[in-house]
C-alpha cells in the first residue's frame, strides 16, 4: 500500500495480472464444479475461493477480486455472456443512437455482487494482504459495449469516428458506472483500486484527450468526490506515454505494458507517481534463470521510479507453468530485498 502511494519498502512488492485464472489447477476445477464463467463470477462464495487461490499457492503481496470489467456493461443492461470457446460477450452491444440513449444508472443489485465478494475476501485474506478492486477504463468499457465482444473493435471505432457525440455518450455512461463500482468495492473494503485500460492503443492519434485523459480523469474526480480515497493505479497499455497527464490527473500508480520502456515511462514520470509492471509474460514460459534474469532487469529499469510494484506487463497467460511462477515470485524476493 506504501509502495502505491510513492514510497519505497524493504523490498519491491508484488502481484500478477490475472494471477487468479485459467493457469492455476485448482481454477479450473473450480470453474468446472460452478459450470459457467458467469456462474463463478456471480457467486460470491467462489468468486471469493477464485480470489484467494493465487494468494495461498505463491504468497503474492496482494489479491486482485475475482471479477471482470465486462460486470460494468452487464450492469447497464447489456447482457454479459460466455460462449466457451469465443470467450466472454455482451448479447446487447450499443449498435444505433437509440440503444445509447436508453443507457440508464448501472443495476444496484449487480454492482452489488463484487462488493459483496471484496467483503468475504477482506473477512479472509490475512491482515497484511491488501485487496485490489479494479474496473475497466471509459474507453476501453465503451469498445466493448458498442462491439460486443474482443476482436478489432471494427464497429467501435467507426462510430466513435462517425459519430463522436454517440460515443462521448457511451464514455461518459462507462466512466459514470465504473465509479460506482470502484466506489461501491472500496467502501467493501477494496484497499486499491485498478483501472483497466487494456485497449487504449486503439484510440486515434489526436484523440487522446477526448477518448482516454478526460474520461479517465473523469473517472477518479467521480470517486475523490464520493470521499474514495484509496491508491488508484491506471494501465494505458500500450499508450504509456500518455503515464505523465495521468499521473497529473492524479493517478497513484501507473501500470506499463511489456512492450514498453520501462526505464523511459520512470523518466518521463519524474516520480509524480508509483510504476507497476513489466515483464512479458512470455518468460514465464522460459525456465528459471531466463526468469530471473528478465526480472533483474526489470527491477534495474525501474530504479529511478519513485517506487515499483512488480508485476507482468499483461495478463499471465493460460499456458504458463504455476511452478515457473513460483520462480519468479522468489526471485524478485530476492533480488528486491534491501532496496
Ligand atoms: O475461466 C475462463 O475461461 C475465463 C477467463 C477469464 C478470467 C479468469 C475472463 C474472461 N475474465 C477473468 C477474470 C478477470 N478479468 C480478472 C480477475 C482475475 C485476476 O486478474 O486475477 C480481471 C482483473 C479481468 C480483467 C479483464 N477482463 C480485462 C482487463 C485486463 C486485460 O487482460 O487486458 C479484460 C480486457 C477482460 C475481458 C475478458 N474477460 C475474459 C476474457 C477472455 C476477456 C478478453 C475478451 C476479448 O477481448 O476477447
Amino acid at each position: 500500500m506504501r509502495t502505491l502511494r510513492g514510497e519505497r519498502g524493504e523490498r519491491v512488492p508484488l502481484w500478477i495480472m490475472r494471477q487468479a485464472g485459467r493457469h492455476l489447477p485448482e481454477y479450473r476445477r473450480l470453474r468446472a464444479a460452478a459450470g459457467t464463467f458467469c456462474a463463478l463470477l456471480r457467486t460470491p462464495e467462489l468468486a471469493c475461493e477464485a480470489t484467494l487461490q493465487p494468494v495461498r499457492r505463491y504468497g503474492l503481496d496482494a489479491a486482485i477480486v475475482f471479477s471482470d470489467i465486462l460486470a460494468v456493461p452487464d450492469a447497464l443492461g447489456l447482457g454479459l455472456e460466455f460462449a466457451e470457446h469465443s470467450g466472454p460477450r455482451l448479447a446487447s452491444p450499443l449498435r444505433d443512437e437509440q440503444a445509447v440513449r436508453r443507457l440508464g444508472p448501472p443495476d444496484g443489485e449487480c454492482l452489488a455482487q463484487a462488493a459483496r465478494t471484496v467483503t468475504l475476501c477482506k473477512s479472509r485474506l490475512p491482515p497484511d494482504v491488501p485487496l485490489i478492486g479494479f474496473a475497466g477504463a471509459p474507453f476501453t468499457l465503451a469498445c466493448y459495449m458498442v462491439e460486443g465482444e474482443g476482436g478489432d473493435f471494427g464497429r467501435a471505432r467507426a462510430m466513435l469516428l462517425s459519430r463522436p457525440d454517440l460515443f462521448d455518450a457511451v464514455l461518459h455512461s462507462a466512466a459514470d458506472a465504473a465509479a460506482a463500482s470502484l466506489a461501491e468495492q472500496a467502501r467493501a473494503g477494496a484497499d486499491a483500486l485498478m483501472v483497466f485500460d487494456s485497449w487504449a492503443a486503439l484510440a486515434p492519434r489526436g484523440m487522446e484527450r477526448q477518448c482516454l485523459l478526460g474520461p479517465c480523469r473523469r473517472l477518479l474526480t467521480q470517486l475523490r468526490r464520493r470521499n474514495i480515497d484509496a491508491p488508484a493505479i491506471v494501465f494505458p497499455r500500450g499508450r504509456e506515454d500518455l503515464a505523465r497527464a495521468l499521473a497529473d490527473a492524479g493517478y497513484d500508480t501507473v501500470g506499463v505494458g511489456w512492450q514498453a520502456d520501462l526505464g523511459a515511462v520512470c523518466a518521463k514520470l519524474g516520480g509524480t507517481a508509483a510504476v507497476q509492471g513489466n515483464l512479458d509474460p512470455a518468460v514465464l514460459l522460459a525456465e528459471p534463470g531466463t526468469i530471473r534474469n528478465e526480472a533483474r532487469k526489470v527491477l534495474a529499469a525501474a530504479e529511478d521510479a519513485s517506487a515499483h510494484v512488480f508485476n507482468l506487463g499483461h495478463g499471465i497467460r493460460r499456458d504458463t507453468d504455476p511452478d515457473m511462477v513460483a520462480a519468479l515470485v522468489e526471485a524478485v524476493r530476492e533480488l528486491s530485498s534491501g532496496k
